[in-house]
């Protein structure tokens, strides 16, 4: 039986990756707007990126508002390699509503929650006006659902496993599925959490509740990191 070598590339590079081993801890990162706190003022602080004009993000009437209003501009929050550890099974929390947004990609939403779970290995939700979807692979517009994400504030609750198979509940009900997928500029080279207007090819105003995960790396908030103002972390994100 002969055996063509692009068939065994492409065999050797769908078996599954394994992130992490069931023993990884999990340490609970939490933001909500309710503490008063932006993000990156918090014991556990996310890192700004922010090349918006003249928005910068707002936090007022118990939400943070994140806005561009060009799609070359963007605005997120990410914690990066130093400061995540991916958990066996990782869980990414967070309500918000889209007050607005557009996009010259089918690809890519207004809001972005992206997971790299190991090297250029990982996924992201995208969230536009009344929808939401996964990708399948760089630029490659995955499992969508419509469901309404304007009309008022939702939780989107991210759910992968040590495989990184992916599956998002919408207000509590699973509504998008995917699995993860090796790609350098979708993922980028490092473990990393990030969320907010994170793309290029689109734009939005976003309130948001809350941010939460379960890849805290449990190491930082041994060595006083978590009562202390450590001010801006070094940011090696960006995509
Ligand atoms: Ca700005
Ligand atoms: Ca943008």
């Amino acid at each position: 039986m002969r055996i063509d070598s692009p068939t065994l590339f492409l065999t050797l590079a769908s078996i599954p990756m394994l992130v992490a081993s069931p023993s990884a801890a999990q340490t609970t990162v939490l933001w909500q707007a309710s503490s008063g706190l932006f993000p990156d003022q918090g014991t556990r602080p996310w890192t700004l990126t922010d090349t918006a004009e003249p928005e910068d993000p707002t936090l007022g009437a118990g939400a943070l508002t994140l806005a561009t209003d060009a799609n070359a501009e963007i605005l997120y929050y990410g914690q990066t390699a130093e400061h995540v550890a991916i958990p066996s099974e990782l869980v990414i929390e967070t309500t918000l509503q889209l007050v607005s947004g557009s996009s010259s990609s089918n690809a890519k939403g207004s809001v972005i929650v992206a997971f790299t779970l190991a090297p250029e290995f990982g996924n992201s939700l995208h969230i536009g006006v009344d929808d939401i979807f996964l990708l399948d692979d760089n630029n490659l517009r995955g499992d969508s659902a419509v469901v309404e994400t304007d009309d008022g504030f939702h939780t989107y609750r991210i759910e992968v496993d040590s495989f990184g198979e992916v599956v998002v509940l919408y207000d509590g009900v699973v509504t998008l599925s995917s699995s993860s997928f090796v790609s350098s500029p979708a993922n980028g080279p490092d473990p990393r959490v990030i969320w907010g207007m994170a793309s290029t090819e689109s734009q939005g105003v976003a309130d948001w509740l809350s941010f939460e995960h379960n890849a805290g790396e449990p190491a930082l908030f041994e060595d006083g990191f978590e009562t202390g103002d450590i001010g801006a972390w070094s940011s090696s994100s960006g995509n």
